[in-house]
């Protein structure tokens, strides 16, 4: 059993993935879609219900490794498509005609380091050769690469790398996306500050899509409220939070990927869901 009331580490959370995929083995299988810069395994689970390459939903938690709340939400995630399916109706609709892949430690070697030396660590570990180390994630992808809001300075908490997807977490998940061919949502998970939004972060010119994902959005946020209250934020990347380049869904947005997606979860500033850290 897996306690959800606390934090868990790397081994933790492998194992928590290796024991649902062998108590749901018809449900659950795990693929690794690489390796890290430290040559960590990248998981993914797959929830599937048969077919051959079926229109997909990917989830990505964790992709800065600091965001802790992010991946216990993964293994939340993980754990609640397997016992809803079969009995929340929304989910098993979609299982029955659609794949799920979920990678939860989307950066383990910085995970791996926020619990063993710097819990405020948040970029991969590649040495960049200056004495700095790391690559942000969120910067890496070819999406307005080496454009305003990300930095081309190593030291930087938002280094975006010597070119794009040049951080095997991130090319990673480029490859699995283009041989899949067929994802149809892409949801990066981030935390803090309550927000919903839609691309692009890179640029204000707004996407093609951009009023049926507005819509969208407003539609989530307010069954979210319904829940516990919280209010969550909606819009566009650059129009929300503030302007970043080479961000994660504008990739994947500019791949196809209509709906795309980032969520920046609880709390609003209180640090919460930074726990420990202050
Ligand atoms: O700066 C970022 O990468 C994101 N904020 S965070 O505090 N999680 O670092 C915002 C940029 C785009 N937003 C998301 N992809 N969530
Ligand atoms: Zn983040």
């Amino acid at each position: 059993t897996f306690d959800f009331s606390r934090y868990h580490n790397l081994n933790e959370i492998s194992s928590f993935q290796d024991m649902l995929v062998a108590e749901n083995p018809s449900l659950v299988s795990k693929l690794v879609i690489g390796q890290s810069y430290q040559g960590r395994p990248l998981n993914v689970l797959k929830f599937s219900t048969g077919g051959t390459n079926r229109p997909a939903i990917w989830i990505d938690t964790g992709i800065h490794s600091r965001e802790w709340v992010t991946q216990a939400s993964g293994t939340w995630f993980a754990k609640k498509i397997v016992t809803d399916f079969g009995k929340d109706p929304a989910l098993t609709t979609i299982l029955n005609k659609m794949d799920i892949f979920l990678e939860i430690v989307t950066n383990p070697d910085g995970f791996y380091y926020t619990h063993s030396n710097n819990r405020m660590w948040r970029k991969t570990r590649k040495p960049s050769g200056s004495g700095c180390y790391g690559v942000d994630p969120n910067r890496n992808w070819d999406a307005g690469f080496g454009g305003p809001g990300a930095s081309s300075n190593p030291c930087s908490e938002t280094y975006r790398g010597p070119r794009a997807h040049s951080e095997s977490e991130v090319k990673s998940i480029v490859d699995f996306v283009r041989s899949h061919g067929n994802i149809k949502a892409f949801i990066s998970i981030h935390a803090y500050s309550q927000m919903l939004m839609y691309p692009y972060g890179y640029t204000r010119t707004a996407v093609k899509d951009q009023a049926e994902l507005h819509a969208l959005a407003q539609r989530a946020i307010s069954d979210l409220s319904t829940l516990y209250g919280t209010r969550y934020r909606y819009g566009s990347i650059i129009n929300t939070i503030y302007q970043a380049s080479g961000g994660t869904i504008d990739w994947t947005y500019n791949q196809g990927i209509k709906y795309s997606y980032t969520f920046e979860l609880r709390d609003t500033g209180r640090c919460e869901s930074l726990q420990g850290q202050w």
